[in-house]
């Protein structure tokens, strides 16, 4: 199946119409239970609460989805970044994608080793960690559970763009009675594009030259396109623009709170101009600008009134973990996910 995405040209939607189109994800009032009570814990100490998003969001192309378009994000950022928070002293509420890198555990998931390499069978037969990896894990272990023992941190995990839009819109509300203590941190990938409720199929688009009407009744209009004879059907995509949310969160979700929002591009000319303008199009804190290609080594930092500044990984570093004798994750330094993904420089 081929597929071409046509870039939509009507008018952005308005935040409201976006809530009112798009329901709410099942777990919605779970989650929003726990952040209150997790947000009036913390509520009035000096503590303060940082939200951090992390992960890339998805956009179906089926309401049963078989297939779905991403965002690119392992979550590397946001679960070393959370660690770091925790350590400075805040309160995080770590709302990521189902499935991606959290804190702390992060250290031992989706890296070359499979888990069961970090362990040794002991001399009762009982299952130990490796001694290599003894230390290390003591260390991570500590702060993991200083994390629960002090109800730091608050995992909530969202897969598409419409549930993330939902959850963060529902925390963002309710960490607004902390004022200036609350700091949002939006490292998360979030697609600028959706597929509207009402234009989604509710089965698997198919890809053969069978004009079935859809479950719903409808045509796959929408989905489909013509073909070569004796070929399967492209799929033409129509998506909508997602509204800018971060105006939103900006001047109504939490005027008070600190906002931190993360550019991504890849092409390095585009890169600041891009974070400048988000910056005065938002008119938040900080815009912390990353290229994909380099994005483990160096960021930019664009505030308003300032300076650009890059902040970089010093050489040796980079190369002392491109350069580990052992492929496993004793090379590897915080903030990075596999030896492999170093060695590809991504
Ligand atoms: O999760 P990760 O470490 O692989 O990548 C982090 C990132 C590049 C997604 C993040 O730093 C970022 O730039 N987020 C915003 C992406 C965007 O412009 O939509």
């Amino acid at each position: 199946m081929e597929a071409s995405v046509i870039q939509p040209s009507f008018p952005v939607p308005k935040e409201s119409s976006y809530f009112r189109d798009n329901p709410p994800p099942k777990p919605l009032d779970s989650h929003t239970k726990l952040a209150k009570v997790f947000v009036s814990y913390h509520l009035h100490s000096d503590r303060g609460v940082v939200l951090v998003t992390s992960g890339g969001t998805t956009v179906p192309l089926e309401n049963q989805t078989v297939r779905f378009i991403d965002n690119f994000s392992a979550g590397t950022r946001g679960a070393t970044s959370a660690e770091y928070f925790l350590e400075a002293g805040y309160a995080v509420i770590f709302l990521h994608r189902q499935f991606s890198l959290l804190p702390y555990s992060r250290h031992y998931s989706h890296s070359t080793n499979c888990f069961l390499d970090f362990m040794t069978e002991g001399q009762n037969g009982e299952v130990v960690v490796n001694p290599g990896y003894q230390q290390k894990m003591l260390g991570v272990l500590r702060k993991y559970n200083a994390a629960r023992r002090e109800n730091k941190l608050l995992i909530l995990p969202f897969t598409t763009v419409t549930e993330y839009l939902w959850e963060l819109r529902e925390i963002a509300t309710l960490m607004r009675p902390l004022g200036p203590k609350a700091l949002f941190y939006l490292a998360a990938a979030v697609s600028d594009f959706f597929l509207p409720k009402d234009r989604i199929s509710e089965h698997k688009i198919q890809s053969s030259e069978n004009k079935e009407p859809m479950a719903n009744g409808s045509s796959d209009a929408k989905t489909s396109g013509n073909a070569p004879p004796g070929q399967g059907k492209q799929l033409k995509i129509d998506l909508d623009p997602v509204p800018k949310f971060l105006k939103s969160l900006v001047d109504g979700w939490a005027p008070e709170g600190m906002i931190v929002s993360f550019k991504l591009e890849t092409d390095p000319s585009l890169l600041v101009s891009k974070a400048q303008q988000a910056l005065e199009k938002y008119s938040h804190h900080l815009v912390i600008g990353n290229l994909l290609s380099t994005r483990k080594y160096e960021v930019v930092f664009v505030a308003p009134g300032k300076e650009e500044h890059w902040i970089r990984v010093p050489v040796h570093r980079r190369i002392k973990s491109v350069t580990g004798a052992r492929p496993d994750i004793k090379a590897m330094k915080d903030g990075q996910t596999t030896e492999q993904e170093w060695l590809r420089g991504e």
